[in-house]
C-alpha cells in the first residue's frame, strides 16, 4: 500500500498550528508508548510533565503552577469551566464570556450544563467589561478573558475582568491557548502576574511548537485541581484531575523538549519575526486598497470580496475566514516572508484575471 502523506506547512496559511520544533518531534518520538494518566507507572514522563507545568508557569507570572499538559485548548477550557462550576456554591451556575471567546467554550457549557452568557465586545475587538458586568450575577462561578483571540488576535483587558470576577466572587479564567507564546515579549496586562487569574489556558501545541496533542491546563490554587480529581482506587496513583485518562505522553515529552529549547530567546525570536511578517503583509494589503484588521498579535484580517477569496483558494493555498467572511492569514513560525510574497503574487494575479 503507498503510504499516507501529510499536508505540509508551505502554503497553510489558516492554522494554529506549525511545524513542531526538531527537539520537540524527537522527543515526541521518543515517548509515544508512555501514559501520564499513570504517572506512578510512567514516572519519566510525568516528570517531565511537572518541568513543563514549572516552565508554563515561568512564562504566565506564576509561582508555584499547578496544572497538567491537557489534549489541547478545548479541553483546557472545558477543565476550567468544569472546575469554576464544581468550587461554586451554586446549583445554576452561569459563565460570562465575551462573544470573541473559542467556541470550545459553548462544548464546556453542553456537557457540563452550565448557562453561557455572551458579551458584545467593543468597537476595538475586546471584551468590553461592562456589558460582561451587566451579565454577571449571584450565580456567575466563572469570568472569562481571552488573550489573543481565535479571530483578530485581540487580548482582552484581563485585570478588569479579573476584577469583576473578583467582585462577583467567582473565578476568572484566561484563554492565552495560541497567545500565551507571543504575550510575554509584549506588553500586554494579560497573566497571573498581572491580575487576580485563577486559571490560563495556554497550548505549547500552538505558538510553542510542540507536537499535536499538547495543550496545558494552569491553576493558581490547588482547591482547583482538587475540584478536577477523582479518585482511581486500582491505579497505583490515587486520583486523577484530567478529563482524558490514557493521554499522550508523546506530547507531554515534545513539550518539555520544546520549552527547554525555546523559552525565552527561541520564542521571542519567533514572535518577532511573526509579528514583522504579520506588519509588513498587513500594510502590503493596505497599499493595494484592502480593508485590514492591524495585527496586534501574529494575526491578520483583512476584507476580500468571495469571488478572491475562492480565486486564491484554488491556487492551492490553506486559508480561513472569520465568522463575518474577512481573510485570517495566522502568521504561524512555518510561515517565511517567501510565503506571503508568494501569497501576495497570487493574489495579485488573481485580481488581474
Ligand atoms: N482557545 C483559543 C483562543 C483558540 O484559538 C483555540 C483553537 C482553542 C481555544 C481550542 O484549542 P484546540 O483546538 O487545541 O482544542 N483555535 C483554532 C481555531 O479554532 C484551532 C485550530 C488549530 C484550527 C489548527 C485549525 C487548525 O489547523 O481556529
Amino acid at each position: 500500500m503507498e503510504q499516507a502523506v501529510p499536508q505540509t506547512f508551505d502554503r497553510v496559511l489558516s492554522s494554529m498550528c506549525t511545524r513542531p520544533h526538531p527537539v520537540a518531534r524527537a522527543a515526541a518520538e521518543r515517548f509515544l508508548a508512555t501514559n501520564p494518566g499513570d504517572p506512578e507507572t510512567y514516572r519519566a514522563v510525568a516528570d517531565l510533565e511537572t518541568e513543563v507545568v514549572e516552565t508554563l508557569g515561568e512564562l504566565t507570572g506564576l509561582d508555584q503552577p499547578r496544572g497538567y499538559v491537557a489534549s489541547g485548548g478545548t479541553e483546557a477550557n472545558i477543565q476550567a469551566v468544569r472546575a469554576a462550576r464544581n468550587r461554586a456554591s451554586t446549583d445554576d451556575p452561569n459563565v460570562v464570556a465575551p462573544s470573541s471567546v473559542h467556541f470550545s467554550f459553548q462544548k464546556a457549557a453542553e456537557v457540563l450544563g452550565v448557562d453561557l452568557r455572551i458579551a458584545p465586545v467593543g468597537s476595538d475587538r475586546r471584551a468590553d467589561p461592562e456589558a460582561m458586568a451587566s451579565l454577571v450575577d449571584d450565580d456567575t462561578a466563572l469570568v472569562v478573558g481571552v488573550a489573543g483571540t481565535t479571530e483578530y488576535g485581540r487580548v482582552d483587558p484581563i485585570p478588569e475582568l479579573a476584577d469583576l470576577a473578583a467582585e462577583a466572587d467567582a473565578l476568572c479564567h484566561v484563554d492565552a491557548a495560541w497567545g500565551g507564546f507571543a504575550l510575554p515579549f509584549t506588553d500586554h496586562e494579560w497573566h497571573f502576574g498581572h491580575a487576580a487569574v485563577d486559571t490560563m489556558t495556554i497550548d505549547p501545541h500552538k505558538m510553542g511548537q510542540a507536537v499535536v496533542p499538547a495543550g496545558g491546563l494552569l491553576a493558581r490554587d490547588a482547591a482547583t485541581m482538587d475540584a478536577l480529581a477523582v479518585e482511581t482506587p486500582y491505579l497505583e496513583s490515587t486520583s486523577q484531575a484530567t478529563l482524558t485518562g490514557t493521554r499522550s505522553g508523546a506530547g507531554v515529552a515534545s513539550a518539555a523538549a520544546a520549552l527547554d529549547e525555546l523559552w525565552p530567546d527561541g520564542y521571542r525570536e519567533n514572535y518577532e519575526r511573526a509579528q514583522a511578517n504579520a506588519e509588513w503583509v498587513a500594510d502590503a494589503l493596505a497599499d493595494r486598497g484592502f480593508d485590514v484588521v492591524d495585527p496586534v498579535l501574529p494575526l491578520v484580517a483583512v476584507d476580500l470580496p468571495d469571488s478572491l477569496f475562492a480565486a486564491v483558494q484554488d491556487r492551492d493555498w490553506r486559508l480561513a475566514r472569520t465568522a463575518r467572511g474577512e481573510l485570517r492569514l495566522v502568521c504561524m513560525p512555518h510561515v517565511t516572508r517567501d510565503t506571503l510574497s508568494a501569497f501576495l503574487r497570487d493574489l495579485d494575479a488573481c485580481r488581474d484575471e
